[in-house]
């Protein structure tokens, strides 16, 4: 008898939604101005991504106009610490994830000189350790996701070579398993989000060509279930967010069209709430800034028409990116 496998039910009618990009936009616009205070102030300690997830949609609907700019920077500005990092708000300590939403933002509107770019990359280059991973902070907590972080703010500074890349390669690839995949750590199961971390940190320094394509890809592709929708690892329900996390690492390995497009678009549409906007992680469910962003960006790698074209390795809009000095490199 086989195993019976999770997944959920997308009723008929919600997969043939189109997508509520208006709705969308006001979600993001008032959100935390509105009826869900409660919820914004027990998220204050990831704020600087939040503020990152909801800009970017914004930006890939070319609504970026509907926040104040002056008033984000400042914001971003008064999270910095003397020591060059920033943290999710103010007094709150800085961290790598951070780091790199605040760096993130500062791109998306053009404004790296309105802060100490120098100190910043210092402190993302003292947290690689010996054997090339990167502390998230001072606490000393090793993740593939934080050697993303690292190479991606160094690469949007512009400052790539100030860390050791051959060391922080040879860590990410100390990192894979023998199902092509990617974990946390030395010897971790894989996981789609830190394989879009190993894949998105690889592809930043231009060494993706080390990645075993074909069974990665078959991985990836095998997260789809009959609803459309992608999980993280087998077993697991299908979620919105992986849309973007599973879907990005087949772009960045030119595999996307192993996927069922059109279910999976159908999935995506049908995790929109028609009353308040904004997407959920599944059908029905309560929906969020962070879903709502990789809802987004995932129909943008779809083809969606009325969505900018995302950049699979740092999810913002290519618009933004024409400054970059060195491009990350896809297969
Ligand atoms: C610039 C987009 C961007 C990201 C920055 C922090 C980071 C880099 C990436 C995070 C990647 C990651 C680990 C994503 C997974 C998030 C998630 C849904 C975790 C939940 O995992 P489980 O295993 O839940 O608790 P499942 O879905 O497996 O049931
Ligand atoms: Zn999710």
């Amino acid at each position: 008898m086989g195993t019976q496998e999770k997944d959920v039910k997308v009723p008929d009618h919600e997969g043939r939604r189109c997508l509520l990009a208006d709705k969308h936009i006001d979600f993001i616009a008032t959100y935390g101005k509105t009826n869900n205070e409660y919820e914004y102030y027990i998220t204050e300690y990831l704020r600087m991504s939040g503020v990152y997830w909801g800009l970017t949609a914004l930006d890939l609907l070319n609504n970026l106009d509907r926040m104040d700019r002056q008033e984000v920077l400042e914001f971003v500005k008064s999270c910095q610490h003397p020591c060059g990092g920033f943290g999710a708000a103010p007094r709150h300590d800085p961290h790598l994830l951070y780091t790199l939403s605040a760096i993130q933002i500062l791109t998306l509107y053009d404004a790296l000189e309105e802060v100490d770019t120098a100190t910043c990359v210092r402190f993302v280059k003292e947290l690689q350790q010996p054997d090339g991973s990167f502390f998230g902070d001072k606490w000393g907590e090793v993740d593939t996701r934080f050697s993303f972080c690292a190479v991606a703010c160094l690469s949007l500074l512009g400052q790539l070579h100030a860390a050791n890349i051959d060391k922080a390669i040879e860590f990410i690839l100390s990192c894979m398993n023998f199902d092509g995949g990617f974990g946390s750590q030395p010897g971790s199961e894989s996981h789609a989000g830190q394989i879009y971390c190993c894949v998105g940190a690889l592809a930043v320094v231009g060494a993706l060509y080390h990645v075993d394509v074909d069974t990665l890809g078959w991985w990836l592709c095998e997260r789809q279930l009959p609803s459309g929708g992608l999980n993280g690892r087998p077993e697991k329900l299908p979620d919105v967010c992986y849309s973007w996390w599973v879907l990005a690492s087949l772009k960045m390995i030119d595999r996307i069209h192993w996927i069922d497009k059109d279910k999976l678009i159908a999935f995506i549409l049908a995790c929109q709430d028609e009353e308040t906007g904004g997407i959920a992680d599944r059908p029905g469910d309560m929906v969020d800034p962070f879903h709502t962003l990789f809802g987004i960006a995932g129909l943008s790698l779809l083809g969606h028409e009325s969505i900018k074209k995302v950049n699979p390795v740092f999810c913002m809009p290519e618009t933004s990116l024409t400054k970059l000095k060195v491009k990350p490199i896809l297969l």
